[in-house]
């Protein structure tokens, strides 16, 4: 009897058991980011098939094209559970990929597609479903073998988030990169996700399969060019053997619409001992770049240039010979304008040692540059970060942006080095698209920072872990950086519910409230690391956790009191005419609004003021009081951000949803320290009482003090 009993009981176990692990969503490790194309279900899965009952590309596959048709299998593959064998005949329910040169057709004047498809440019692509030579096809038309690999991805992307067929899309820049800060040792500067993904010593003969992928999931963002070293760069990476190992990724992304960049340390030839100087006027450092230009040709034949950081955080550079910046860009530049490549050169410079120390350091981009515009060779380009002092949590944009007739590129950071790594979660497309769609008032009726760039780039997050990012939701940030330099107009929140129906599957039940999640992530992280406009309060050198107090670094502008600048008078950075007069960098429409604190975002408030702790909030609160209910919030909406991960825990599977359990655990833990340690600090130097209602830190400033954090990771 009792063994019948357990016995029945086993078998009902068993059979629950059964049943749940076949409603739970399998284990999933990340590898495939958003590329997973895991089944349809059934009826899904039947209008795909009526979309695609063969697949058509008029002509010869070419390295592009076949990466598409690659895809399509993969893809198809996954999703239906069978892809459609490549036909060679038009029929009825094709998926046709062509261009006018594949199909001269698409290019009488007849076609209705004529004139749309010559609106794309090389890079766009539309879809359709449309008859072609009497058949209904759904067709992927592009003026070119990448644009129909755009295409590809945009038409799996569609049935991946369960939207409608997008129409035709085109990217506004043609520059559209990742700029990796990997070292040629495999460590990589302010990288969370282990190792550089580029085995430079088993290169070039051992090709990973991870530089595919990496081609591929660039590729299927419209991703379009990539710096594979650190600016901070060494004179080997333009070494023969290291020019061999770059062709051979080079080799891998083409395909891909993928090119090949260098940063370019500025001393290299002096370093080298090819040359004994390297001043940019001196006729033996110009034919050495001319000769090494040419050597990256030969081997690289459509490498795109150089990345340069000269003269900034002991860089070297052309003014250590008297020359300016644009003397050292034009040099490089016509090494490699007979080649059509393109130098990029960096605005982050501030003040070598010794000079200019005390001035502002949001002034100096600004100050540097400025002067010499309309200097600059036609292939050179200034890249400017999004902010003017260093990619802080929140910053207003730089104020080189509008101000340049110079080509300028934007410069954001993908790896999360200021908020929180890689392990809290701060959905950074709210600040692309915060930063993208400011007005900088450089024209009437106002001009975006978006409408002033003539390229983009994203300070890259990708390693070797498992899952690319470090943690699954910083694939997002990667997904939403290659989507916005795409378009400029795509909306964070539409980014985030692609990405999440891509990644976690397009069940609304999940979607909804990963979207909610992701759109809160970044303002939580804000509020408990600086709010109200404060910045560059964290710990030195490595950047984690919260640091107000340090005062005693080197150079007055890498503490953080130079920048919060609180006492007993209160806090904030007077940026207007009265302080620093960085404001007058900007349109004086801005700086007229932001001169008043009254007129200032609140968000903006502490970077451009210095205000008395009792001046008083929109919200009728004090300052000291707001800025107190910052923290708190933050903290509250990092333990909410948890609860709300914890209630999707059925719709997850469980490896993903464990990892990112305990990275929303430990960020509970991060912003606690932060509200704590920084409502310590503040409190000392204002001397003001809690307000009722706040709670005291849970520890001495002096305990805070005391923490330190040798270990911290991407601290090269
Ligand atoms: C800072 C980083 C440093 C970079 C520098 C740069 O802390 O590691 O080298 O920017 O952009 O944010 O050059």
């Amino acid at each position: 009897m009792r063994f019948s009993l357990s016995a029945a009981l086993a078998a009902l176990l068993f059979t629950l058991a059964a049943t749940a692990s076949a409603t739970a969503p399998p284990n999933e490790d990340g590898y495939d980011l958003w590329l997973r194309y895991r089944p349809l279900d059934k009826s899904a899965q039947a209008s795909v098939q009526a979309q695609a009952r063969s697949i058509v590309l008029p002509g010869a596959a070419t390295p592009t094209t076949q990466a598409a048709l690659d895809e399509l299998q993969k893809g198809l593959g996954g999703l239906l559970g069978r892809a459609p064998a490549p036909a060679t005949r038009i029929a009825d329910g094709a998926l046709l990929l062509a261009t006018p040169a594949r199909l001269p057709e698409l290019n009488s004047n007849a076609s209705p597609l004529r004139a749309e498809l010559a609106a794309l440019g090389n890079e766009g692509y539309l879809l359709r479903q449309t008859r072609v030579q009497g058949y209904n096809v759904t067709l992927i038309a592009a003026n070119s073998d990448i644009g129909l690999l755009y295409g590809t991805y945009a038409w799996l992307r569609d049935i991946g988030t369960g939207a409608k067929l997008e129409a035709s899309s085109a990217p506004t820049l043609q520059l559209r990169l990742l700029n990796h800060w990997d070292n040629l040792n495999r460590t990589v500067e302010r990288g969370y996700s282990g190792q550089s993904i580029w085995d430079w010593w088993a290169l070039p003969d051992i090709k990973d399969q991870r530089y595919t992928d990496y081609a591929r999931a660039n590729a299927s963002l419209g991703i379009n060019g990539t710096v594979l070293n650190n600016v901070n760069s060494k004179p080997e990476v333009l070494t023969a053997p290291f020019i061999a190992k770059a062709a051979a990724i080079a080799d891998v992304l083409r395909p891909y619409g993928i090119k090949v960049y260098l940063s370019a340390r500025w001393s290299t030839p002096l370093e080298l001992k090819e040359t004994s100087t390297a001043d940019p006027l001196s006729p033996e450092v110009q034919a050495w770049w001319k000769r090494k230009a040419d050597e990256i040709y030969k081997t690289i034949p459509d490498f795109g240039g150089f990345v340069v950081k000269a003269n900034s955080e002991g860089q070297p550079g052309p003014q250590d010979y008297h020359r300016t910046h644009a003397d050292g860009a034009n040099m490089l530049a016509a090494a490699l304008a007979p080649h059509k490549g393109i130098v990029m050169w960096r605005a982050f410079v501030y003040a070598p040692k010794g000079t200019h120390i005390g001035e502002d350091r949001a002034k100096q981009g600004f100050d540097e540059f400025k002067p010499l515009d309309g200097q600059f060779a036609p292939n050179v380009l200034v890249q400017v970060k999004n902010g003017a002092i260093d990619f802080q949590p929140r910053e207003p944009f730089h104020p080189l942006f509008g101000a340049l007739k110079t080509p300028v590129m934007m410069e954001f950071q993908i790896t999360k080095e200021y908020l929180g790594f890689s392990t809290d979660m701060a959905y950074l497309g709210t600040m692309f698209e915060e930063t993208l769609q400011a007005d900088t008032m450089t024209a009437a009726g106002g001009r975006t920072v978006a409408k002033t760039l003539s390229g983009i780039a994203g300070v890259s997050n990708i390693g070797t872990d498992r899952n690319w990012a470090g943690s699954h939701f910083d694939q997002a940030n990667w997904y939403a950086f290659g989507r916005m330099a795409w378009n400029q107009q795509a909306k964070a929140k539409d980014v985030a519910a692609e990405w999440a129906a891509l990644t976690f599957g397009a069940d609304q039940r999940v979607v909804a409230p990963i979207v909610k999640m992701m759109m809160e992530s970044r303002e939580t992280v804000v509020n408990y690391m600086t709010p109200l406009g404060l910045h560059h309060i964290m710990g030195t050198g490595h950047h984690h956790g919260p640091a107000p107090w340090v005062d005693n670094l080197e150079r007055p502008d890498w503490n953080p009191v130079y920048y919060h600048r609180a006492g007993r008078d209160g806090i904030g950075f007077d940026r207007t005419a009265k302080g620093s007069n960085a404001l007058a960098q900007y349109a004086p429409e801005f700086a007229r609004q932001y001169s008043d604190p009254k007129t200032t975002p609140e968000q903006f408030l502490l970077w451009f003021h210095h205000l008395p702790w009792d001046y008083k909030m929109r919200s009728g609160r004090t300052l000291w009081a707001e800025l107190l209910a910052h923290y708190d919030k933050g903290l509250a909406d990092a333990r909410s951000l948890h609860d709300q991960w914890v209630a999707l825990k059925p719709l997850i599977d469980a490896r993903r949803y464990t990892e990112e359990e305990q990275r929303l655990t430990r960020q509970m833990a991060n912003a606690l320290l932060w509200r704590d340690a920084c409502i310590a600090y503040f409190q000392s130097v204002s001397g003001l009482p809690l307000p009722a209602g706040v709670k005291a830190p849970a520890h001495s400033l002096e305990y805070y003090k005391s923490l330190t954090f040798p270990y911290a990771p991407g601290h090269w």
